[in-house]
Parts: structure tokens; C-alpha cells; sequence
């Protein structure tokens, strides 16, 4: 089995696998036989990554971050807030080894130079009506070469390489990224949600623009207004202010 563990004294356990079908199943898997809070499961490669509503996400060997972690947070918290904080927690590796600035769309989508390069999916567990553990999936493309990634039309898909011309090793940029999540999380216990939501809020495109909400059932137009106390998009319509809670917003209207 191609599966490293670090279960060292005082550290964080890790599961390491050569290839996995998705780092968000093996975590989730691993959290309901009690993995500890901050508990992570990479890979080298997935053959079955997924982003939000059933779509995959592109997952080729050695050339992006695949990342999964385990937090189990209060009973007062909204599954929605850590899709925010992981996004942050990305957007500020970006810029640290980068020296670029990054940007996102709500609610998962980092983004470089107007191009996607990770993704955010958290999937929450439940048990007696509150939040057991939420599992916090990161893809981040770091050597990915346009021949490795999907195409978009609109936010198209880069890496880091790519738009920073440097390169990476995907161990160091790992624990750049489990770094950056830990100070993120322990800033949250600490009650500083309010200003990690503001600072997402002011790197997050479309604010104050016309965008097109698509959710499961309806889509609807507004002007997107900000980002509320669990984590979700306001936005203005003619008939009042609504709360997405799960969509997908676009600009291209
Ligand atoms: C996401 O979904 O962006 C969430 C991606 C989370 C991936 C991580 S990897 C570790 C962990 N384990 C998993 O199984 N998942 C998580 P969404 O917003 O639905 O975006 C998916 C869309 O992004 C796809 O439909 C493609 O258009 C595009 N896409 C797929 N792979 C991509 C890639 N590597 N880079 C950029 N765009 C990609």
C-alpha cells in the first residue's frame, strides 16, 4: 500500500498516498474513526478529485497540492465559514511564495492574474443537529502546464509556474499550505472570524457588480452586496435582499 503515515509525538498526523481516488474521502473516512482536529490526508495524485455539485477536479501526479484536513469546530459555527477561511489560507500561500497577489470568487475559487489556480471543497458531517467535523479540501496548481489543466472559458485554469514563471516543490508548498491553515484556524478560535471575512471580502471579485446567481433549483440576477456572518453571498435584487447559500456566481452577464 503506497500510503506514508507521520504519526510523530507532537505533531500533527498526516497520511501521505502515492494515489487516492479523493483526499476529501480518505479524511472524511479517517474522521469518523476520530482523527484528531487538524488531521491531514494528501496525495500525489487523484484519480477521482472532486470539486462542488458533482464536478471533478483535474488531479495529474506531481504537479498540484491535493489536501484534505480534518477541523472540528464549535456548535456555534456555520459549514459555510471555512470554505472562506481555506480560501484565505490559500490566497495567503499565493502570496507568500508567489509575491503575487491573489483574488477569489465566491465562494471557493482562488484566483492569480484573473486565472483559477486551487479550488476550495467542504464537505460538513452532522451528528445530534450540530457540525461533527467539517473536512476542508485544497487543490492548489502549483507546476501544472497548460497541456495538464481544463479549459474554462471564463476565469481560465493556471498554476502558480505558470503565472509567477517560477518553480515549486509540491512537499514544500504542502507545508507552506498546512502552515497557513493552522494560523487561520487558531485566528478563528480565537473570535477573529469578523476581520478574516472582511479581508476575503476585499479580494473578492464582483462585489458591487451585476452577477447571475445559479443555484440547484433557480437563477436570478443582483448586485452582489458582500458576505454575511456564516459565510454566504448577499445579493440585491429587485425583490429584496436574498443569501446564497450553495451556487455559482458568474460575471459574464
Ligand atoms: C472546486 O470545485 O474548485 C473545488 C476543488 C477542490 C479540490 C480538492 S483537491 C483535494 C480535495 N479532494 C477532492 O476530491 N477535492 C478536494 P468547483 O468550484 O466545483 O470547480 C470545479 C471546476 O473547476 C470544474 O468543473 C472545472 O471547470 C474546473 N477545474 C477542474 N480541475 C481544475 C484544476 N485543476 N484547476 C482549475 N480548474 C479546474
Amino acid at each position: 500500500m503506497n500510503e506514508i503515515f507521520n504519526d510523530t509525538p507532537n505533531e500533527t498526523p498526516r497520511r501521505h498516498f502515492e494515489t487516492i481516488g479523493s483526499t476529501n474521502e480518505a479524511a472524511r473516512n479517517w474522521a469518523r474513526d476520530g482523527a484528531p482536529q487538524g488531521a491531514a490526508v494528501t496525495a500525489a495524485a487523484q484519480s477521482a478529485g472532486r470539486g462542488r455539485r458533482g464536478r471533478s477536479w483535474v488531479s495529474p501526479p506531481g504537479k498540484g497540492v491535493y489536501l484534505s484536513i480534518v477541523w472540528r469546530p464549535d456548535s456555534q459555527s456555520t459549514p459555510g465559514r471555512f470554505t472562506i477561511l481555506a480560501a484565505l489560507a490559500m490566497a495567503r500561500v499565493v502570496q507568500q511564495i508567489s509575491d503575487k497577489p491573489a483574488n477569489f470568487k465566491w465562494p471557493n475559487d482562488v484566483l492569480l492574474n484573473n486565472c483559477k489556480i486551487g479550488g476550495v471543497l467542504c464537505e460538513a458531517e452532522w451528528k445530534d443537529g450540530r457540525i461533527d467535523f467539517v473536512i476542508v479540501g485544497i487543490g492548489l496548481n502549483v507546476q501544472h502546464e497548460s497541456n495538464d489543466l481544463p479549459e474554462r472559458p471564463i476565469f481560465p485554469a493556471s498554476s502558480l509556474h505558470l503565472e509567477s514563471g517560477r518553480d515549486y516543490e509540491i512537499e514544500a508548498v504542502t507545508q507552506v499550505c498546512l502552515e497557513a491553515l493552522k494560523v487561520l484556524w487558531d485566528a478563528y478560535v480565537r473570535g477573529e472570524w469578523p476581520a478574516l471575512k472582511s479581508e476575503f471580502e476585499a479580494r473578492c471579485t464582483g462585489i458591487n457588480e451585476l452577477v447571475q446567481v445559479a443555484t440547484e433549483t433557480e437563477k436570478y440576477y443582483g448586485i452582489a452586496r458582500g458576505i454575511d456572518e456564516d459565510g454566504n453571498l448577499l445579493i440585491a435584487t429587485s425583490e429584496g435582499l436574498r443569501c446564497v447559500v450553495a451556487g455559482d456566481v458568474s460575471y459574464d452577464i
